[in-house]
């Protein structure tokens, strides 16, 4: 933007008595409350007040510079974003955070209590959902024309409580007390049908054309959220869609008295975005799910088609103007949803239709586990969008033919290929529909792509040499260290300057000071202040006792199986056993931290939380170790949580089992905040290892192709009970009712899985991350080395800022550039 806007923007509204007055006034105008009797809440919606004035007016001048340029422009399609708190980040992105405290300081307020009392907008799972947080910020910092979509879920991701050490799941109304960040725009709301029925009908020049009509009407109203860059004036957009009934109630049966069949119909309507679905990679076909997807794409495609025609009158220009991407396969329904529109409403021919779509949309995989591969069941499809199915079938007899021209004779490979998968009923597969349907289709780590490419889609990858590609994730430097981490931050700003706030791999300047003495020292000095931090919150919130000066060690994830908190627990235990066999034994005193939401019907999951909790007990409860060793579950992890428990942590926990984890990003805020991996060579700990050099990561065991081979050779996991003692020992524990005496058959189901099954290989992994845990530990004891590791960790994590990630969608699959101004 240029500097004559900036100052505008700035001279006025940025100096701490004008913020002030704003405050003020927004108090008694916006709140309507009186400062005598306004409590901390009121307070705080009143400064977010002002924060948002700020926001909208460099919103609405990015809005109008995209419009000047006439700008291609992307739209980020996902059924999460998980955002978390706004203020922080607000206030350093528009630069005003020290002229906001002083003014709010004036008036007698804690900048810091305000912020505690806002909200987490937890619209997401986890990985998925946060990785479209971070590229909304990519986007907006580097300039690019990029428009999220989503669902405004009037209930986020449940709120986790701990009680009798199992999960219990509390709704997350976190609308309840207002949310200030949201536009609501009620003018903009677009029609959704479901049901109905097909009418074939002539057209003008004699060809059939196809019109969906009747079933049932939805409303999708927009509410906006702005996006700011960082420090650059540009505020970028994120519209998600409210349900609203399409008529408020039915007055006849009002007016007979009957007024709950009044407004049934809103109830039922409404319900489309009430609420989040908690699962994480495991697909469920409810009924619900797919009217939400349904719901969200079809209003974000009329919202499109909309902006487009606004300032242009050639369909044929769409793909010049507009690109798509899909987060997942939650929302490919928009790929036969564009061919309706253009074939049933534009009346253009198949090819030309079919041109335009596969130029625009590109879709993104994020998982190979085989159950959280989407597929409806034609049945469902087929009633609830009777039309798309008829697209769809057709879309894939156009596809299979190509592919029997080219393969003749191969039926196999066409049911391989087929978007219908004819095995257990009929389904459609959403990630086939979704590949044909794309120009690119991108993996998120390179070990993920390469996969994709070699087994999931390798048909696909035959087929379409070069659809397939790689672009590894990254995270937001700004959030996960700029704000989170303010005592490295700022140590880092004294060293090397800002630069790298946007620019990560200036990181790279660290690198000589990793040997540098006194740096060492202050380096681990701030972290010595988040771990203190993170004990006095522990403290204040669970009335537990941690202490800052063992190591902290960290797993904070969604819980599932394939992730092994398992595997990290039996270590926990084996090293408890070391304390009870050798009382004096010399060891490194550690606090292991676990974190993470169960999805609520995942049995095995919850299972896994109830053990961490009795492990933690136990060992608490035992005098004669728990000054050495303490474990620590973290209630309800979340994005603030995150940015709490992140910052402090010494050694992070990868350890899923290799090539199931897609890429994982966790791992990189992590790192990037001098935390060192302990990891299996999965997902992106392979990049981070390439990047931050092998001696500076601890890397253990099977690799994915040993993992393949030891499917294809037959897994005995009690080959491994057998003949390890020390592993023996720690599954004896878990199912003999040791950390459960008042029910001893609690952990059956855990060993049982271990002992029969074993699908995620934590037998075989047991020894060798033992025996990696020892490794990091004799390092510890040699703190110079660590913290130069710790240093060079962060120095060499710029590849992994979600700014690269972004500029290489813009480059090889959008063809979108920044707009100057
Ligand atoms: C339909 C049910 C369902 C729900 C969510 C299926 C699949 C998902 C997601 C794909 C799960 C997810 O969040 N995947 C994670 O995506 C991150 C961002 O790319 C990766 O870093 C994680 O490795 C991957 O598990």
């Amino acid at each position: 933007m240029s500097s004559s806007n900036r100052f505008k923007f700035d001279f006025l509204a940025s100096k701490p008595k004008a913020i002030q007055r704003s405050v003020s006034n927004h108090l008694v105008y916006t709140i309507g409350k009186d400062p005598f009797t306004a409590t901390d809440h009121d307070w705080m919606m009143a400064f977010c007040h002002v924060v948002r004035d700020r926001l909208i007016e460099r919103w609405m001048e990015t809005q109008r510079s995209y419009y000047r340029n006439d700008a291609k422009r992307v739209y980020y399609l996902s059924m999460e974003f998980l955002i978390g708190r706004s203020l922080t980040n607000s206030l350093l992105n528009m630069d005003i955070h020290d002229a906001c405290s002083s003014a709010l300081h004036r008036l007698g307020i804690e900048l810091e209590r305000l912020r505690n009392l806002e909200h987490d907008a937890a619209l997401g799972n986890g990985g998925l959902g946060r990785l479209a947080a971070c590229f909304l910020d990519s986007m907006a910092t580097l300039d690019l024309p990029g428009i999220g979509y989503g669902i405004r879920f009037e209930y986020g991701m449940f709120r986790q409580r701990i009680e009798n050490g199992q999960q219990v799941e509390h709704p997350e109304n976190w609308l309840a007390h207002g949310n200030p960040w949201e536009f609501p725009r009620p003018e903009v709301a677009y029609k959704v049908r479901f049901g109905g029925r097909v009418l074939e009908y002539q057209g003008p020049n004699g060809r059939r054309q196809f019109d969906w009509i009747e079933g049932d009407l939805v409303l999708a109203q927009a509410y906006d959220t702005p996006i700011p860059g960082y420090k650059n004036d540009t505020v970028n957009n994120l519209r998600l869609w409210s349900a609203k009934a399409h008529q408020a109630f039915d007055l006849s049966c009002f007016n007979m008295g009957e007024y709950s069949s009044a407004v049934e119909e809103k109830t039922l309507s409404e319900n489309i975005s009430k609420v989040l679905y908690p699962d994480d990679s495991s697909s469920q076909n409810r009924e619900l799910r797919l009217k939400q997807q349904y719901f969200f794409v079809c209003a974000s495609l009329k919202d499109i088609l909309r902006r487009f025609f606004s300032d242009h009158n050639d369909i044929h220009e769409l793909p010049e103007r507009v690109a798509i991407q899909l987060n997942d396969t939650h929302p490919a329904i928009a790929i036969p949803e564009l061919m309706r529109v253009l074939i049933d409403k534009y009346h253009l021919e198949w090819q030309l239709a079919w041109e335009i779509t596969t130029k625009i949309f590109s879709y993104t995989n994020h998982t190979l586990l085989p159950e959280a591969l989407e597929s409806w069941p034609v049945e469902l499809l087929g009633r609830l969008l009777p039309r798309h199915l008829q697209l769809i079938y057709e879309i894939n007899r156009r596809f299979l033919l190509m592919v029997a021209n080219l393969h003749p004779g191969d039926t196999e490979r066409q049911r391989r290929l087929s978007v219908i998968d004819e095995q257990d009923g009929r389904r459609v597969r959403m990630a086939h529909l979704a590949i044909i349907g794309s120009h690119k289709v991108n993996g998120v780590s390179a070990l993920h792509s390469g996969l994709l490419k070699s087994s999931t889609f390798h048909d696909f990858d035959e087929f379409y040499p070069n659809k397939i590609i790689n672009i590894t994730n990254g995270i937001t430097p700004r959030r996960w260290l700029y704000q989170a981490n303010r005592p490295l931050s700022a140590l880092i700003c004294e060293a090397i300057g800002d630069a790298w706030v946007r620019d990560l791999n200036q990181l790279e300047a660290l690198i000589p000071l990793a040997d540098d003495s006194s740096f060492q020292e202050r380096f681990a000095a701030a972290k010595l202040v988040n771990k203190q931090r993170l004990a006095e919150l522990v403290k204040f919130h669970l009335g537990q006792q941690i202490d800052p000066h063992t190591l902290f060690d960290v797993q904070v994830k969604r819980i599932h199986e394939y992730k092994r908190q398992l595997l990290n627990l039996m270590r926990v235990i084996a090293h408890y056993n070391r304390l009870l066999d050798a009382p004096d034994a010399e060891v490194v005193p550690r606090t292991y931290i676990f974190g993470g939401k169960a999805a609520p019907g995942y049995f095995m999951a919850k299972l896994i939380i109830r053990l961490i909790n009795d492990v933690a007990d136990v060992i608490d409860n035992d005098q004669a170790v728990n000054k050495r060793l303490k474990v620590l579950f973290i209630p309800n992890y979340d994005v603030t949580t995150a940015a709490d428990i992140i910052p402090a942590a010494e050694l992070s926990q990868q350890i899923s089992t290799a090539g199931m984890e897609a890429s994982g990003t966790g791992n990189m805020k992590l790192a990037l905040n001098g935390s060192l991996t302990m990891g299996t060579l999965d997902g992106a700990n392979v990049e981070i290892r390439d990047q931050v050099g092998a001696e500076n990561i601890f890397i253990f065991g099977l690799t994915t192709d040993q993992v393949k081979q030891r499917c294809q050779q037959g897994y005995h996991p009690r080959y491994h009970f057998e003949s390890e003692p020390l592993l023996r020992r720690v599954v004896e524990m878990i199912g003999n009712g040791f950390f459960s005496p008042e029910e001893p058959e609690r952990y059956k189901p855990l060993v049982e899985s271990l002992l029969d099954r074993d699908h995620f290989m934590v037998m075989a992994d047991f020894q060798a991350y033992l025996e990696c845990s020892d490794r990091a530990d004799a390092i510890y004891r040699q703190p110079e080395i660590w913290n130069q590791m710790a240093i060079l960790n962060t120095a060499q994590m710029g590849y992994f800022s979600s700014d690269r990630t972004i500029q290489e969608y813009a480059q090889q699959i959008w063809q979108i550039a920044p707009i100057q101004r």
